[in-house]
């Protein structure tokens, strides 16, 4: 198991340090800012709004700001953004971004090889937290499980059923996509409870208010400009945003064809299946990756394609 596998299976997360040149993050700080602007001024559809949590978030009217004020602003790769769009899809399609990708979706327990190469790759979501103007504080929460699941149906969702004493076997849980935090200025708005992600809540866990402060082992994760988070959305964690810190921070994730359905809702819930189909890949043909990288762009999108072609109707994973 390589060294990234085997830190994700134990923490339910990992951190690679400096990925991006100070070149890239300077181009992705002027996209992302002139982004974060477009959203605050109400001329962006697609945010996420102060004092709600998760999608469906309501869509200001053009051009009047949300009152309630910003904490996201996704689809960045929505070719409505223009040039920037192409930013964003350099720093999405990087390399070095989704070889850490590739290495976490690879399989490899008990000798049950599972690779995951380019073609294997999904695209998914692209989306920016930002700065709120006011503080916010996220709850608790588990991407994929409801807070009211019970036990054992909190375990089912995190495959960990079959051991029935509600923890699980780190080193043989599979991943259908990986996630992650790209942080272009310093960030210490993800807390996490490390290896929470392989086990069911604890009484203390489940009896906590949904904002406290200091969970049982939970860990502030610390990060520079550059360096990178990924993370099982499914490990207990929160955000807690400073409204005088600046924060714009690359959240994204990236599937593995294998997972099919199991990951159709969690992505499709946050619209991107609208315009999906009319992104423009090409600037990618003239970066460092190439024709290849533009194709495996393509690639990617149409496996997100046939995916929602193939899901229907996937409603949303979690209400509030
Ligand atoms: O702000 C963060 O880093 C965490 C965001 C989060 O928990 C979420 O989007 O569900």
């Amino acid at each position: 198991m390589s060294s990234l596998r085997a830190a994700l299976a134990e923490n339910g997360f990992v951190i690679q340090r400096q990925v991006l040149s100070a070149e890239e993050l300077s181009a992705l700080r002027g996209a992302a800012t002139r982004t974060t602007e477009r959203a605050r001024a109400g001329n962006w559809p697609d945010i996420r709004t102060v004092g709600k949590q998760f999608p469906p978030w309501p869509k200001p009217a053009p051009g009047s700001p949300p009152k309630e004020g910003i904490w996201g602003v996704q689809g960045l790769l929505n070719p409505a953004l223009g040039p920037d769009a192409d930013i964003f899809a350099a720093s999405y399609f990087n390399d070095r971004v989704l070889d850490v990708a590739k290495a976490l979706l690879t399989y490899d327990a008990d000798g049950e090889a599972g690779g995951c190469t380019d073609d294997d790759l999904v695209l998914e979501l692209y989306n920016m937290l930002v700065r709120p103007e006011s503080a916010f504080e996220l709850e608790w929460h588990r991407d994929d499980v409801s807070r009211t699941a019970t036990g054992e149906e909190e375990a089912a969702k995190l495959g960990i059923a079959s051991r029935g004493d509600g923890s699980g076997d780190k080193k043989a849980k599979r991943y259908w996509n990986t996630q992650w935090n790209l942080p272009l200025y310093p960030d210490d708005s993800l807390v996490v409870v490390p290896g929470s992600h392989i086990r069911v809540r604890t009484p203390a866990e489940r009896a906590a208010s949904p904002h406290e402060s200091n969970m049982p082992g939970q860990l502030i994760v610390q990060l520079e400009p550059g360096d990178i988070v990924f993370y099982d959305n499914n490990i207990l964690h929160r955000g807690v945003y400073s409204a005088v810190k600046e924060r714009m921070s690359l959240h994204g994730s990236v599937g593995h064809t294998g997972g099919g359905r199991f990951r159709a809702t969690n992505v499709l819930q946050h619209g991107i299946g609208k315009w999906v189909d009319r992104c423009d890949f090409s600037s990618l043909a003239k970066g460092p990756g190439g024709e290849k990288s533009r194709q495996r762009a393509e690639d990617m999108r149409a496996r997100l394609v046939k995916l929602g072609r193939e899901s229907g109707d996937v409603g949303y994973s979690l209400t509030g």
